[in-house]
């Protein structure tokens, strides 16, 4: 690999698969499987197969909090997918989310199977499914969907920007850290001046575009993601604390944090989720 400063593209690219990074291992050029491998199923309507990271938190937070909303065919089984093993390229996860990636969902209440990608679409699926956590007004809707898809467009610029010059890349680059730092601080400043205005980013309410940001924006200035809060200086962002705090002591997101978690404190995790009596099995943590 070519020092940042004096690398010069070729006229045509080519796969160099040992570039050094973190991901070196599952990075490709293609889609599609690699190999075949069916996915285990269980006894709920539910199936999700996914992985402890913001975005496959984002639909454990949900499904909990439907659960302790009292909507009893949310029940799931969570599979662990473990992206660093390259269990996304197995033939049966490709065969419900052909982009590879996790979270991914398969409900098999009604007659066929359904299959649902992408974390935002599988949080719109199960709020329209059970009629909660997003707003029917026209008004109230629009505003939740438009900080929904905020949320779907903004956090690669965290996670593969941000996070991964910051955190992962083999080199710091001044330029890219640079770049996707002013970028994150931006957008903090977006969620600090919404949240200014009202108790949770949609308006009053708790919906899905919560349970969207905050396992992104709200794990990051609780200093749970790529500790980063001091390089960030994260205090500065004073109502988008507020939020975080507030949503980091509901039940539901403590549980669903819990789930597929591999990594971190070893307290904290619950690879795997087919009942609620597993969460007794590991200590509780504290909020
Ligand atoms: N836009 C997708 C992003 C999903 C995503 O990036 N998932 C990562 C983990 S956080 C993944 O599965 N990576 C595996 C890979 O890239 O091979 C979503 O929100 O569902």
């Amino acid at each position: 690999m070519s020092d940042a400063s004096s690398y010069s593209p070729p006229r045509v690219w080519t796969f160099k698969s040992a570039n050094g990074g973190r991901f070196a291992n599952i990075n490709r050029p293609v889609a599609g499987p690699t190999h075949d491998k069916q996915l285990p199923q269980g006894r709920h309507p539910l199936q999700l197969y996914s992985l402890g990271t913001p975005n496959g938190v984002k639909v454990t937070v949900m499904l909990e909090e439907l659960l302790a909303a009292g909507h009893a065919g949310a029940e799931y089984d969570a599979w662990l997918i473990r992206i660093d093993e390259g269990d996304q390229f197995g033939s049966g996860f490709v065969d419900i989310n052909p982009n590879s990636k996790i979270p991914a969902l398969l409900d098999r209440s009604g007659t066929q199977p359904i299959r649902v990608f992408e974390s935002g679409a599988i949080l719109l699926y199960l709020a329209e499914k059970f009629g909660a956590f997003v707003p029917t007004d026209a008004a109230a809707r629009a505003e939740c969907l438009s900080w929904l898809f905020w949320q779907m467009g903004s956090a690669p610029y965290l996670g593969g920007g941000f996070g991964h010059f910051y955190a992962y890349a083999p080199q710091k680059i001044e330029y890219a850290i640079d770049r996707y730092t002013m970028e994150v601080k931006r957008q903090l400043d977006v969620l600090d001046r919404r949240l200014a205005q009202s108790r949770h980013i949609a308006g009053e309410d708790y919906t899905i575009a919560d349970m969207a940001i905050w396992p992104w924006y709200g794990q990051l200035v609780l200093g749970s993601l790529y500790g980063a809060a001091e390089f960030l200086q994260v205090q500065e962002y004073r109502h988008v604390m507020r939020w975080a705090k507030e949503l980091e002591a509901r039940v539901p997101v403590q549980r669903g944090r819990r789930v597929n978690r591999t990594f971190g404190d070893a307290a904290l995790q619950l690879p795997e989720r087919h009942d609620a009596s597993d969460f007794d099995k590991f200590v509780t943590p504290q909020a």
